[in-house]
Order: structure tokens, then sequence, then C-alpha cells
């Protein structure tokens, strides 16, 4: 794979767990990401934070997923009796097919993995002044494929406290510790606790306003009509052994996707594609 080595913008080395670390420069920005899970574990613009959380007691083990960053969810969403939670991509090996230059320094890589129940998947990901990135998955086979699908984007933050969260008002959601159907009633979203909550029939951008690390950031998304907003807080954070017990005031997921009801059905020969754009600006 160091056929795909570009001087000065793509590097292929040896990163945590002896896992293949890309990493990419940009005269905006670098980013970070293993072919395990062809995860995206950081992108930073030049005189900004990093973009991403990435926990300190995250594993990098071929049969484990990586906390933090951009964890990619296929076929399932969740947890699955006898099956690994979140599917099987984000602990998959990928394959790094083609990397360029373009548009002025910006890098592109395109990975690809061996098909999934007749599904190939092709993940091309954009490194500039900002970080977008293309899930796109085709049916080869025969009859309908189904799957849900999401980017479980980690995004480091200043103070959970401090934060808010923009653009679901008017959006039906559940919430994971409270039966029944709800409708996004704040302009603003502030998160006090544990909070678990899949907002449905959305396409539109989120941001992040992170008065903190006096920043905003923008999730904007396409081929999404679910997003999911997450934060373990205490207890949960505490019984994950590869989240450090400190470290959710510093995180919020805002995640792209199509989960539950909005799982897609692919007829035979089409090709679904989810892409998200991470963007940032100062905060004035
Ligand atoms: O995105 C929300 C969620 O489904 C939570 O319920 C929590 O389980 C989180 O994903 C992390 O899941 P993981 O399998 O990565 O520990």
């Amino acid at each position: 794979m160091k056929e795909h080595e570009i001087p000065g913008h793509v590097t292929l080395l040896d990163g945590c767990g002896n896992l293949t670390k890309i990493a990419v420069e940009t005269q905006w920005s670098t980013a970070e990401i293993y072919l395990h899970g062809a995860h995206v574990t950081h992108f930073q613009k030049m005189g900004e934070p990093p973009l991403l959380f990435m926990s300190q007691a995250s594993r990098f083990q071929a049969d484990q997923p990586i906390r933090g960053g951009v964890p990619l969810i296929f076929p399932w969403f969740g947890p699955r009796e006898g099956l690994p939670g979140h599917g099987l991509t984000r602990t998959a090996e990928w394959t790094l097919e083609e990397t360029s230059v373009y548009g002025g320094g910006k890098v592109m890589l395109r990975f690809r993995l061996p098909p999934i129940d007749s599904m190939d998947l092709e993940y091309v990901v954009r490194v500039g002044e900002t970080l977008s990135m293309e899930l796109s998955v085709t049916h080869t086979g025969t009859g309908d494929a189904v799957f849900e699908t999401c980017m479980h984007t980690y995004f480091q933050i200043g103070a959970i406290e401090t934060l808010s969260i923009t653009g679901l008002k008017g959006t039906p959601y559940i919430d994971q510790f409270q039966p029944g159907d709800f409708v996004e009633q704040a302009d603003a979203i502030r998160i006090s606790g544990e909070m678990d909550r899949v907002y449905f029939n959305t396409a539109v951008p989120i941001e992040i306003i992170d008065p903190t690390l006096r920043r905003k950031i923008r999730v904007a998304k396409s081929g999404s009509q679910s997003t999911v907003v997450w934060n373990p807080w205490i207890a949960k954070s505490k019984a994950m052994p590869d989240m450090g017990d400190d470290e959710y005031p510093q995180m919020i997921c805002v995640e792209s996707g199509n989960v539950g009801p909005e799982k897609i059905t692919l007829c035979s020969g089409s090709r679904a594609i989810l892409k998200v754009e991470l963007s940032s600006e100062v905060l004035g």
C-alpha cells in the first residue's frame, strides 16, 4: 500500500497497537485514518483544537472498535444478540485503494471493503479546510438488501455543561431513557446528564456551539434521515473500559445515518450514499 503515499501529504505509519495509520497533511489541516475500520481518528485545522474526540483509553486491537473519531456503523446500529454492537465495518480491515491531491492541496483517500451480504462498500475521505466522508453501499446481489448505517462521530468540545446543539427544534425523537415519542422543543439543546436520543426525519445541518473552546462546529449531511445525539455522562463512562471516567465533559457524539425505522432498503443493483461534511469556525 506504500504506493499510495504522497510526499508531504500522505504517509503510512505503524500506529497505536501496530495498526496501520495513514497520516494526512494539507495546508489547512492534518488528519489520521486507521485501516482498521477505515477509522478517522484525527482531524485538526491549523490554529484550532482537534475537531474529533479520541478516548485516551481507546483500544487499538483487531477485534475491538476504536473509541472516538468517526466509527463507521454498518449493517446494523446498536446491540445485536451474539454479534458485535454497531455492526461489522468498524472492526474490519479496509483496503486503501487510491489517494490523490486535488483542488489546490486537498487530499482524497478511497477505501474499500470486501462485500458484506452482497453489498459493496466504498468510503471516500476528503481532507482540506473541512473534513468530508462519503460511504457508498452498492447492492450487487438479488432481491432487496436492508441495512442501517451511521457515521458515529465523536467531537472534541471544551465543556459539556456550556455546550448547545442547534438545528433539531421541531424534530421527532426517541429517548433511550424515556419510553414514548417526543418532539424537540429547544432551539438550543443543552446536556446535563446521560443523553441518548435518535432524531428522525431530519436532513438539516446541525451546529455544535462550544463557548469554552470558542468554536462552532457544523455537521452537514446528505443521504441521512436520522441524527443521534449521545453523551455517556458519569455512570456509563465508568462502565466503558475504553473510555476514561473523566472524559465525558470533553466529548459529544452527533451521529449522521439511517437507523431504526429509517433503515435503508436497496433493490438489486442500486446504491445508497451517506455523506457528512464537518466544518468549524471561531465563535465571534
Ligand atoms: O450512539 C449511541 C449509542 O448507540 C449508545 O447507546 C452507546 O451504546 C454508544 O452508541 C456507544 O456504543 P459502543 O458500541 O461504541 O460502545
